[in-house]
């Protein structure tokens, strides 16, 4: 974690300003941000790890910790957290779990000065990244939800690897309902079938709940499955 005010040099510490052109609402300076940019840049992550915020002690290395600049060849990510981002998905999950060197640029108020983007195009692959379609004030939190997306499929992170596949998203379909002990609660039954012991129909029975659930909650997601896997993944049911 790096803190942007930290590589601020005014007294007050000032990380935003006004917009040029006007309007509501302040926008984050490009300079703090080019600096710890670069500080991230040039020692690598653990560099950057808990920088003090006023000058103090430099934090121990962290052993094991990657300590220099990635391989060369492949830039870091920068993802920048925005709603005016490209919608992050499982399959972008996917993508930035494989990569060695994901920053995360947390802005706040307005957003960032443009100009820091452009500038980090020639450092960093840039990623601007939206939860979705509503404004939240700042990228902290939309960064915890990526930060877990991503890391649960760093291999270690999850105990189990095949709780990995079965999950919502994992095809493009919701997951089924699940039930556990006892049989019968407040009049409740568990679907039969779950108790029936016939793995088959067990199968079949959560992949037509799936759909059904896909169906009524997502239409969307329906509309971009791809049949023809839908059909070959229904046949191994
Ligand atoms: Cl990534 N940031 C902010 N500030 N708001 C958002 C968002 C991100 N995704 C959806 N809304």
């Amino acid at each position: 974690m790096t803190d942007l005010r930290g590589f601020t040099t005014d007294r007050h510490r000032t990380v935003d300003d006004t917009p040029y052109g006007g309007g509501a609402g302040m926008v984050m300076k490009p300079e703090p941000w080019a600096a710890a940019l670069g500080a991230v840049l040039e020692g690598g992550p653990a560099a950057a790890v808990g920088r003090p915020a006023v000058a103090g002690p430099a934090p121990a290395a962290v052993p094991g910790a990657a300590t220099g600049p990635s391989a060369p060849g492949e830039r870091p990510v920068l993802v920048v957290p925005s709603p005016a981002g490209e919608v992050f998905t499982q399959a972008t999950a996917r993508e930035l779990a494989l990569r060695e060197h994901l920053v995360f640029a947390c802005g706040r108020y307005e957003g960032i000065d443009e100009r820091v983007v452009d500038w980090s195009r020639e450092h960093f692959e840039v990623r601007p990244m939206s939860l979705g379609d509503y404004v939240l004030n700042g990228g902290e939190v939309a960064v915890l939800a990526m930060v877990e997306a991503i890391g649960r499929l760093v291999p270690g992170v999850v105990g189990n690897p095949a709780s990995l596949v079965e999950e919502s998203h994992a095809d493009g379909l919701l997951e089924y309902p699940v039930y556990t002990k006892p049989a019968l609660w407040r009049d409740r039954p568990v679907p039969e079938v779950l108790l029936s012991g016939h793995h088959g129909r067990i199968a079949r029975w959560r992949r037509d709940r799936q759909l059904q659930r896909t169906a009524a909650r997502r239409p969307d997601l329906v509309a971009s499955l791809d049949p023809a896997r839908l059909d070959r993944a229904d046949r191994a049911v």
